[in-house]
């Protein structure tokens, strides 16, 4: 069996999708996501400019030998881009060779390690009353954990938090917007946040909290130490993690477990954080991680490390990724917990999926391969959009963190 065709597709089904089909010379077919928020034709060229022709003819079963050609044949190694184009192509050949051999693609990464994959999502409101009532939502529709999100007073906007009641989608098209920050007024608040759902709810739900990299670690650090008496499941990227040491520092001062790793493309951004302990969970994904191959690895020395999976699953990876981690999620020992926004309805109808929630759990299904399909036509009828992440200033107008 041979790759024979590879088709790049760019859609905008409620927001960007790239989407890569490899066919074979028997007609089996497997799907890759390739997406990149805010710079998804990059990948596209990357792709079919410079990857899928040394991919046509390869043996969709040589998953590794694949890997280690598109990574070191490079020779220019690593980045957002080149790691999400070879996680495309991976993701798409794990596909084909589960399908061939006419099994789930959790049978082919250890087998099932557990019933379900715990997920959260996002709960968000513009003060702490609203937010309160998000969260209660997702309680009631059976979620064991929710992250929660809230306006900060003097801040006309923040992270995580949509200006109208539609559901936060951060990419905007047209030019980036721009957003207005302050540290202080924000950890100010947060505290009140947590100490508002654990009086309405209890310590039995998990509850989460993102700061997107915007403290340094000394105030990381204090913010951990305020949220202590509220037991979070986590607190996700408190400081930017180019330099690693840095949370070392965060360690020093809290017991709040710590998540980072949304924004990583490789082991290497992330080496010294397992290896010294000083986070608890791993964001990575099977996407922007460069695809099952590497995260398999990735997983395995963090398990030698106290350190639990908790994969990025935004809307801005597309419904084959999550499909793919549910299955990498439901094998892996050291999983810790599945991120799970709700897409688009035009999202769910261009990639029709066989995975479903269940009582807080998710279930990637039992069809063969990862079980996520592409509907082209429909695709077709939703064409690319230009669109920007945010950009973030201090109130003095210092270009911050997002
Ligand atoms: O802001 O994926 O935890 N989830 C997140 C995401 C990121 C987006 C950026 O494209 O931080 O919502
Ligand atoms: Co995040």
């Amino acid at each position: 069996m041979k790759v024979a065709e590879a088709q790049v597709f760019v859609c905008c089904p409620g927001r960007n999708f790239v989407t890569l089909k490899l066919t074979t010379d028997d007609g089996l077919v497997g799907y890759g996501d390739a997406t990149l928020n805010g710079r998804e034709l990059a990948v596209a060229s990357y792709l079919s400019d410079h990857v899928l022709p040394c991919i046509i003819g390869r043996d969709p079963f040589q998953t590794e030998d694949t890997w280690q050609y598109v990574y070191r044949g490079a020779y220019w190694r690593k980045g957002p881009v080149t790691m999400t184009a070879i996680a495309a192509v991976d993701v798409a050949l794990w596909d084909i060779k589960a399908k061939a051999l006419n099994t789930p693609l959790y049978n082919l990464l250890g087998g099932k390690s557990r019933h379900g994959v715990m997920v959260y999502s996002h709960a968000n409101g513009r003060d702490l009353e609203e937010t309160a009532d998000a969260v209660a939502k997702y309680i009631e529709q059976g979620y064991l954990a929710v992250r929660a999100q809230t306006g900060v007073p003097g801040l006309p906007s923040t992270y995580g938090v949509s200006a109208d009641k539609t559901a936060y989608e951060p990419a905007k098209a047209g030019l980036p917007e721009e957003h207005v920050w302050s540290t202080e007024k924000y950890m100010r608040h947060v505290p009140l946040l947590f100490e508002k759902l654990r009086a309405r709810f209890g310590f039995e739900p998990h509850l989460l909290h993102d700061a997107h990299h915007r403290l340094t670690p000394i105030q990381a650090g204090r913010l951990g130490k305020d949220l202590e008496p509220y037991r979070l499941f986590w607190l996700e990227d408190p400081t930017p993690a180019e330099l690693q040491e840095g949370f070392g520092v965060i360690r020093q001062h809290t017991t709040t477990p710590l998540a980072v790793g949304e924004v990583f493309d490789s082991v290497w951004d992330c080496y010294k954080l397992i290896r010294e302990q000083w986070i608890d969970y791993l964001r990575m994904d099977v996407l922007h991680g460069g695809g099952v191959t590497p995260m398999q690895k990735i997983a395995a020395y963090a398990d030698m490390h106290h350190v639990q999976t908790g994969s990025h699953g935004a809307t801005d990876l597309s419904p084959i990724t999550m499909g793919t981690a549910l299955h990498f999620d439901i094998a892996v020992h050291n999983f810790g917990i599945q991120e799970y926004m709700h897409f688009a309805p035009a999202t769910e109808e261009v990639f029709p999926h066989d995975y479903r929630f269940e009582g807080g759990y998710m279930h990637p299904g039992e069809s063969a391969g990862h079980g996520v399909g592409f509907n082209e036509k429909l695709a077709a009828r939703y064409p690319y959009q230009r669109a920007y992440l945010p950009v973030n200033r201090k109130l003095d107008g210092t270009l911050w963190n997002w």
